[in-house]
Order: C-alpha cells, then structure tokens, then sequence
C-alpha cells in the first residue's frame, strides 16, 4: 500500500504548479464558449472566515467543472476595500487605513491561496487602489455629463460633539456612537444618482432573470415599490398666512373613509409658519429635528404629535372636519410632506390615535362577519373588502382606490399618481476612506467636473484620524485647487462615494482592465454577463440593484451594450455553530469548550442554540488552522457535502474528520494495481450513471447531491470484485472529483500516469445506453384489471411482450379458456388482454 495522502506536501505543491503554468488564466482571445463565474468580492477585513470559505468554494466547483467541459472560465478575485472599518481602526489602532487594508488584502490572499481555488490572480484588483477608483472616477463624470447625476440638499445624521456626519449605522438609539451625543439632522448639499430614471426599467428586467431566486426577485420588486397613488387638496378651516389648502399623497385612497386625522411633518412649511408664533410648537419642531433620518429610527421612534388646533374638510363631506397636527413620522422628504392618516389600516397612524385619543374606524374587512369587528392594537393591512365607507362598500382594495380617483380627478380636487418607493441614491459620504467625488467648486462657475487628464484624484496619504470628522475637509492643502473651467481659487469635493459605487462595476474591470479606461467594450463584452453570481442574501437588494443601475447607466451612455449583468444568482446559506456559554454568561469560542466544559476551568458550559457563525457570540471557527490540520480538500468537501447549499451548514469537528477519512478513501481507492480483466456490467452502469448525475449536479449547484453521489460510487466500487471495469471506475473517479477536491485529484492523476494536470483534463463522457434501466416491469391486465406484473427487457416489441404476456400461468388462470379478442401492447408499460 503506498503512502498515505500528504496534503502538507501536496496543497502547496499543485498550487506551486497552477501558478506557474497560468492554470487559470482566462485567455481573451480563446476560441472556447466562454464561462464567467463569479462569487461576491470580499471585504478585507483581515481574515477569512467560514462564510468565505463556503461561498468561494461553491464557485469553485463550479469554475473547474466548466474548465473540464471545455469552456474558458473567467474566475477572478479582488477587494471590496474601501470602508469604514478601516477608518475605525485607524483611529483605535493608529494605523493609516490603507496601511491596514493592504496588509489585510496580503494577509487574505495568502488564505485564499491556500484553499486552492482556482482563480485568474492576474486579474485581481482592490477599489481602494488608484487604478481601480481612478477609473470610477471618471464613470462617475461620464453620467455627470449625462445628466444622472445630480446634486441636492438632503438630511444627514449630524453629531453636535464630534462635529460630523454619522452613517445610520452609527447612530445607536438616537445618539452618535463614538460621543454618545443626541444625533440632529442637518441639511447637506450631496450628489446622488438618478436610479429612480430606471426605475420601471429595473423592474421589468427582473421578470428576464429566470435563473435568479423568487425571493431575491420579490425583494427587488418591493424595493422598487411600484404602486397606484393619489394626492389631493385638503382645504384648511382658516389661512395661515397666505395658504388655505395642502396637497396629502397616500397609497390608500380606499382607506379614505377612514380617515381620522391629518398630520403634516415638522419641517412642512405649515408648521414652520405655525411655529412663528407659538414657541410650543416651534420646541417640537426643534425635538423632531434630532430623530435620526433612517427609516428604522422614525418606525421604532415613539410617535409624537402637536395639535395645531386646525382643522381641515374631509374632501367627500364638507361638514367632517378632521384635525390636524404636526407628526414626528411625517418626512418631509417624501410625498408632499403631508398625509391623511387612516388608523385602523396603518400602524404609525395606529399608534398615534391611541396616544392621543383619536378615531379608528375600520374600513377594510377580511371577510363580511370582520365588517365590525374592533381595531385592537394592530393596524389591519390585509386583504379584503370595503366597509363603513358609503359609496365604496362591498368593493375590492384595488377597485375602491380607482373608483375614489375617478371622482377626485372628476371633481378636480385630486389626481392619480404611479408612485415608487424607490429613492434616488445618495452617494456622499462624509468620510476618508473611499472614492475622492472627481468635483470641483467653484464660487463662480458652481461644481465643475475634475478634467479627465487630471483623473485619478487621489486619496492624500498624510491624513490624521486625531479629531473626528472628515481628515479630506480639514486636509491642509489637498482641497485647494483652481478652477478647471476659469482658474480661479476653487475647492474640491472632500466628500467620497459610497462603497456600494465600487461594487457596482467590478464584475466589468474584471472582464477587461486596460490602463487608459474603465474597460474596453468589445473585450468586456465577451465575457459579460456573468453566468453564475454567487453570494450571501444579504446582498439581495442593494448591491445587486446599484450593480443592475449602474450598469444600465453605462447603457444608457452607450458604454456596454448589456443589461443585466447577472444571468444566474445563488445566494448560499450560512456556515453555523453551536453557542457557548460560562455560568457567569459570558459568551465563550469553541475552542474554549470540550465535553460540555470550560477547558481551562472544568465549569460545565450552557450550550445555546446553532447560529450563524459571528465575532459577537464567539462562535467562529478560523479556518486557518482547520486548513493546517486537515488540508484544503478536506475543508471544500466538508463544505459541500451534506447540506444543500441555499440552507445552513452547521460545523463540526467530527463532521471535518470525517471529510479527511473520505479523502483517505478516496487516495486509496484511486491507487494503480495491476490491470484486472473483465466486465462488470453493473459497475459500468453505477459508473455512468454518476458521470452524468454528477454534471447535473454542479450545474444546478446542488452539490451535496453530487457528493452524495460520489459517496455512492466509491462504495460500489469497494464492493466490487477485481474488473476491466472496476479498474476505469476508479481512474474515473479521479476526473469526477477534481473540481471539489482538487490537490488529491492532481496527486492520484499523477500517481495513475496520466497526462497533464487532472485540471485541464476534460470531463469524462457517459454512455447514454447505460443510463437506461435494462429491465422495465410491465402490467398485465384482462379486461382492464390487473393480473400479473412481468420484468422484460426494455424496448422490447410488442409481439415478444404479448406472447410474455400470454404464456404467464396467472393470465391463462384468469382468461380461463377464454380466447383473446384484442391485445393492446404500451411499451415498456403494459398488455392489456380483451376477451
Ligand atoms: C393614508 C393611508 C391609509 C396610508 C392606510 C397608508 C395606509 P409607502 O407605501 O411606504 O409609499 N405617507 C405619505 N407621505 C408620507 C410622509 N411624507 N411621511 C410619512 N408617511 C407618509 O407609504 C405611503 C403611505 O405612507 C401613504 O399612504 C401615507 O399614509 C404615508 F391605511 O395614506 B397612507
Ligand atoms: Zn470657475
């Protein structure tokens, strides 16, 4: 028996060898089909974790199955690396934020490489470097120039301490998480992009990704939020000031006779006017002003409301008056600023009348008997039909708002409207660490587009993370410059872009990456859409709609001639682990614990439940030392096997050794002998069987069902006796697991004599006659009834079937001497005798 497999020895060695022979290098000009396979980019955030682990290997798989099936596979790597993670640390830890993500970036790859993934490294890029965002920059000035960029005043989280803008994320239970200061929200001039032009666009083209998941589709379609709407004119009671009426949008004019207030939000100009004089009020404004700006904080805020003592008319019945008060939840930035509210069918409405005493009247059941039934402390949003509202009773939701449009655009006091959820995207961000905005302001000629032979703007070094804040706006002299347009003294934009601009495009400098632009468009072309993008949900709807924008903007400006830019999407499930607890209820990390107690102290632990694996509940495993110990094949098996790939994965060391005994198997089994003779007919067909099934497999991803399948035949191969056929099956089997395990498959390749690397070797061909089951069971019947079942060989012909049929001892019991008037024969299936 030779040795056993050396993983140490053999991880380094082919991957030594796929490096030098370019292995995976993606040629531009092959002559193959093309095959671009891409998982989500990581951030460096330093190491990688399990969830990496899981989702690159998945690619993987697939990226080296397609190689074998004789395609040139584009697989490329890069960094997500700008961010304010690496602001964070330098301002704990006192490093320069690129200092800290290159040395994360070198530390990573070093991991990744390890793994053996099978990946174009010559194609590898970082966002944060000059020639990848320098690129972005001048993306950015191309939609400037056509119009899909714009520049407005929006609300920013403001902390009056630390005298900066706070990301939403940043703001914990209305304060700044750093100064602990209540949080304000300031106006800022910012520059955001025109998604909202694509909006019917993005919407339409979701209905063309049949190969993306239904729930990542749905996401994207109640993201986007095309509805029917209405706004319309509420008359005040008496003026204030010059104004006697307002403008209200809902999305439920059905809702109508509902109504039980108005609200109208703080910064409304109404209020404002009210406020003048009323310093009651002008104090709520001012308190209303400090919630922070993400929709989370206004629906978990508590509701609040002034009463301004105005009242307006009910737009079907000039007699009902209804209230109208200023409301902590009104944004002024959406709709017109102003509602009527309906308690009954929504929750914030809800809330507010309970607080202050008002109305709730339901005007929406779900079925006749609910007509009365009382509004408790949740808003009904349900489906059904209208009640207590006069003219609607009876009908349907969508019914009732088109029959209240109809009147309101007849009697002029309002109009239908197709409204969206969807915002334009703001893009500023008041922060370091990211793409310098490629903007120049000028006092005289306003913001003028940094001139593309100046690009790239690049991100000044010397920058101090002392004082909070923007280290870009207080830099020295970074932000002095002259104008471009007429010379004079002028500033740059000191803001950055989001980080989700970054991701927006990578896919496309991945494709075609030339010095002088973002990408070449026939090159790009080539290659794009990627057919299979892999990634975590959490990326459903964000990322992947800017990446579905931005693309259509390059589109639209005649950069790329694709649409959408993800053919196939999978989101995989997470890598979970159990959880751990000390009797004090500390949280304690797997390696702490071993047989139910603390290792260093013996205290028996509290063993929670299996989530996902995260830094807050300790229950990470670093794959680092798990490669070490069992190899990289051992750790791409454990996470391909057992659970399907969409659902979690729970880790475990007994379920990673058993991985490493598999491969064992698998060496030995692979080894060379000397050649038996014969055939064994049912081998061949276990063999066949699982060329094929194993390809259609990993091309729907359902991995755990290609292992299992390999499991399958590696016992069957165990099981039989010395053949010709045995013997391919196991030189086979080399091939067939070479995508999932693939340092072994090099090894045993090598060992077995064959030529090449096993990675550019092509995938075995199946025999499709031995795909077919060689007997079939056929039913025997007289007079319709069943009366014996006999086994044929398949594809036999009728007369051989009928006289089977008729010779069988049950069939001349039950015809009983009767003779056969007609005999019906279904191939393969049936004979049905008539007497
Ligand atoms: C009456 C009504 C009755 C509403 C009902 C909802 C349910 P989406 O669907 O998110 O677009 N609204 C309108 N403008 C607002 C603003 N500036 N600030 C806060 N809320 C605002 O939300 C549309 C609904 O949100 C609108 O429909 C309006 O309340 C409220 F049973 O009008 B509705
Ligand atoms: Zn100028």
């Amino acid at each position: 028996m030779n040795a056993r497999f050396n993983h140490h020895k053999a991880d380094a060695h082919w991957q030594a060898i796929w490096e030098e022979r370019g292995t995976f290098h993606a040629s531009d000009d092959s002559p193959k089909p093309r095959s671009y396979v891409l998982e989500m980019f990581p951030y460096p955030s330093g190491r990688i974790h399990m969830g990496h682990v899981r989702n690159y290997t998945m690619g993987d798989v697939l990226a080296r199955f397609r190689r074998m099936r004789g395609y040139e596979v584009l697989h490329p790597m890069g960094w997500d690396a700008f961010g304010m993670p690496a602001e964070n640390a330098a301002m704990e830890k006192k490093v320069h934020p690129g200092d800290w993500t290159r040395a994360n970036i070198a530390a990573m790859r070093e991991q990744l490489k390890r793994l053996g993934f099978a990946l174009d490294w010559s194609r590898e890029l970082a966002t944060c470097e000059p020639d990848y965002y320098g690129q972005e920059q001048a993306l950015f000035l191309d939609l400037y120039a056509a119009g899909l960029v714009y520049r407005k005043e929006s609300a920013v989280n403001w902390d009056p301490v630390d005298m900066t803008v706070l990301a939403n994320e940043q703001v914990i239970d209305g304060r700044g998480w750093r100064s602990g200061a209540l949080v304000e929200r300031r106006k800022l001039s910012q520059w955001f992009l025109k998604i909202t032009d694509f909006a019917d666009d993005l919407l339409e083209g979701l209905k063309t990704l049949d190969q993306w998941p239904e729930k990542v589709r749905t996401m994207q379609e109640n993201w986007i939020g095309k509805s029917q709407g209405m706004r319309f004119t509420f008359q005040l009671d008496r003026p204030v000031g010059e104004t006697t009426s307002f403008d209200v949008f809902t999305t439920r004019p059905d809702t109508i006779f509902g109504a039980s207030f108005a609200a109208i939000a703080a910064d409304h100009p109404i209020a404002a006017a009210l406020a003048a004089d009323n310093a009651d009020l002008a104090a709520f404004v001012q308190e209303c002003k400090r919630t922070g700006t993400a929709a989370a904080d206004i629906e978990t805020a508590e509701k609040k409301g002034y009463d301004t003592g105005l009242t307006v008319a009910h737009p079907f019945d000039p007699e009902w008056r209804l209230p109208l008060f200023v409301a902590n939840f009104v944004l002024m930035e959406y709709g017109t600023g102003a509602i009527f509210a309906c308690p009954a069918h929504d929750q914030r409405d809800l809330d507010f009348a309970r607080k202050y005493a008002l109305p709730v009247t339901r005007v929406v059941a779900p079925s006749d008997e609910d007509a009365d039934t009382p509004i408790h402390d949740e808003a009904y949003t349900g489906p059904g039909r209208i009640v207590n509202s006069r003219f609607l009773d009876g009908m349907a939701i969508e019914e009732a708002k088109a029959a209240v449009i109809a009147r309101a655009e007849a009697e002029g006091w309002g109009q239908g409207t197709t409204v969206w959820r969807l915002r334009d995207w703001g893009v500023s961000r008041q922060r370091y660490w990211g793409t310098p905005i490629p903007i120049i302001h000028c006092d005289d000629c306003g913001p003028v587009g940094v001139p593309k032979g100046q690009l790239p703007v690049i991100l000044p070094e010397d920058v101090s993370f002392d004082i909070p804040g923007n280290p870009l706006d207080r830099h020295p002299t970074w932000k002095h410059v002259d104008c471009p347009s007429c010379g004079k003294p002028a500033r740059r934009e000191t803001d950055t872009l989001d980080t989700f601009v970054d991701s927006s495009w990578y896919f496309i400098r991945f494709a075609s990456a030339p010095s002088d632009q973002p990408f070449d468009k026939a090159i790009a072309e080539q290659w794009l859409p990627v057919g299979q993008y892999i990634g975590g949900v959490e990326h459903a709807i964000l990322h992947l709609l800017y990446a579905r924008f931005w693309t259509r903007a390059l589109k639209h400006i005649g950069k790329i001639d694709i649409a959408e830019p993800f053919t196939g999407l999978f989101t995989q499930g997470m890598v979970t682990h159990e959880t751990y607890k000390s009797p004090e209820g500390i949280w304690l990390g797997p390696d702490e614990v071993s047989d139910g107690k603390i290792i260093a102290t013996g205290e028996p632990v509290t063993v929670g439940r299996v989530e996902k694996m995260s830094k807050s509940k300790k229950n990470t495993v670093d794959p680092g030392p798990i490669i070490d110990q069992y190899g990289a094949d051992s750790v791409r098996w454990f996470m391909l096997s057992d659970s399907p790939p969409e659902r979690d994965l729970p880790w475990s060391e007994s379920g990673i050794e058993g991985c490493w005994r598999f491969i064992h198997r698998l060496w030995r089994l692979t080894e060379p002998a000397d050649p038996a003779t014969g055939e064994d007919k049912d081998l061949d067909r276990k063999l066949h069987r699982a060329i094929a099934g194993i390809a259609i497999d990993i091309e729907a991803l359902g991995f755990n069902r290609a292992v299992a399948k390999i499991h399958e035949l590696a016992n069957a191969i165990e099981k039989a006796p010395p053949s010709a056929s045995r013997d391919a099956a196991c030189r086979t089997l080399v091939r067939l697991v070479a995508p999932m395990v693939p340092h072994l498959a090099e090894d045993a390749w090598a060992r077995l004599g064959a030529d090449g690397l096993v990675a550019d070797a092509a995938w075995p061909d199946h025999d499709p006659a031995l795909l077919i089951d060689d007997e079939v069971t056929i039913a025997v019947q007289v007079n319709g009834k069943l009366r014996d079942t006999l086994m044929a060989p398949k594809g036999s012909s009728r007369d051989v079937l009928e006289a089977m049929a008729m010779a069988s001892d049950k069939i001349a019991r039950s015809l009983d001497g009767a003779v056969p008037r007609k005999v019906v024969v279904v191939p393969d299936r049936l004979v049905n005798i008539v007497a």
